[in-house]
């Protein structure tokens, strides 16, 4: 067994890593995990903590206690609208925070594993579907709650959501903020399973594990492939793969992958 080791330096996070998987827990259970400016932070040091590490080859995201994330705290809004005797400026707040934790996800050179334990609402909701592979707690529910403030989906909504499940359901979620259980959200393919509760973590740390032990650099790679190909054509995209696949061929782990399969002997892929 390797040895786990907790970061005990944050206040609104946890972070725990052990074989190769970085744990990153939003922990303010009492306020289904909102965001405040502090998490922002501590979820930025974390994230950057891991991409360095050189030891982490797979994130796995989740929350504490019913939810996972109830988007920002809206308390933090009303505070600060009082404070100032003005509305606060909401893409400052997008541009420093939101935006560039979903960059950091999007970008982070390793697959990201989301299990949602609970609600995951506005910017939460959007924030589990920025992740690479998502699964969710049958109990669980997603929610764009923006529009029942008077706001726009944000942290990537209005990007993602039409890709996953379509313009019809992603228009009517947007404008109508209606729940949507885990397993219809795995049925329109929002998320890739939804899963009994008390088997969620499980299920969510052995496919962390699984990921961890493949060719890291390769899923860096596929990852870079697929977050293009919304925007690329097939013939550029083509060349991005050649681009990538010229990448994926000088790897360590691809002259294992090939070594192993011709020995008939499972490969043993170092991440490199
Ligand atoms: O502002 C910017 O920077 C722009 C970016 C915005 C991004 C966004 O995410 S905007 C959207 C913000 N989120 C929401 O509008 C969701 C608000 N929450 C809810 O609608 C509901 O809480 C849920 C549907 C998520 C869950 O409902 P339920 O009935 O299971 O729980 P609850 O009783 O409403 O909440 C439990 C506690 O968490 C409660 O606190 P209390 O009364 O026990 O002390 C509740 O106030 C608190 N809580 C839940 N969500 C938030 C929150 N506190 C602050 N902010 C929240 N977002």
């Amino acid at each position: 067994m390797s040895e786990m080791s907790t970061d005990k330096s944050y206040k609104t996070i946890l972070l725990e890593r052990a074989g190769g998987v970085a744990t990153l827990t939003l922990n303010r259970p009492d306020k289904l995990n909102s965001f405040t400016v502090e998490m922002h932070g501590e979820l930025r040091d974390a994230l950057k903590a891991i991409a360095g590490d050189g030891a982490t080859r797979c994130l796995l995201l989740t929350g504490a206690g019913r939810g996972f994330c109830a988007g920002q705290d809206l308390s933090d809004r009303v505070m600060n609208a009082d404070a100032g005797g003005r509305a606060p400026d909401l893409g400052d707040s997008l541009e420093n925070r939101y935006n560039p934790l979903v960059r950091a996800l999007r970008a982070l050179e390793m697959p990201v594993v989301c299990a949602v334990n609970g609600v995951a609402a506005g910017a939460g909701a959007n924030l589990a579907l920025a992740c690479d592979i998502v699964l969710a707690a049958k109990s669980a529910s997603f929610i764009q709650a923006f529009c029942k403030i008077g706001l726009v989906p944000d942290s990537g909504g209005t990007w993602t959501l039409p890709r996953l499940v379509g313009a019809a359901r992603a228009t009517a979620l947007a404008m109508l903020g209606d729940k949507v259980g885990a397993e219809q959200a795995a049925a329109w393919g929002m998320i890739w399973r939804a899963v009994d509760d008390d088997k969620l973590m499980e299920e969510a740390r052995g496919l962390a594990a699984q990921l961890a032990s493949q060719a890291t650099r390769g899923l860096a790679l596929v990852k870079r492939a697929l977050n293009a190909s919304a925007a690329n054509s097939l013939d550029q995209q083509l060349d991005l793969e050649r681009d990538l696949q010229t990448l994926a061929g000088r790897t360590r782990d691809y002259q294992e992958g090939v070594a192993a399969f011709l020995e008939k002997r499972a490969p043993k892929f170092e991440g490199r």
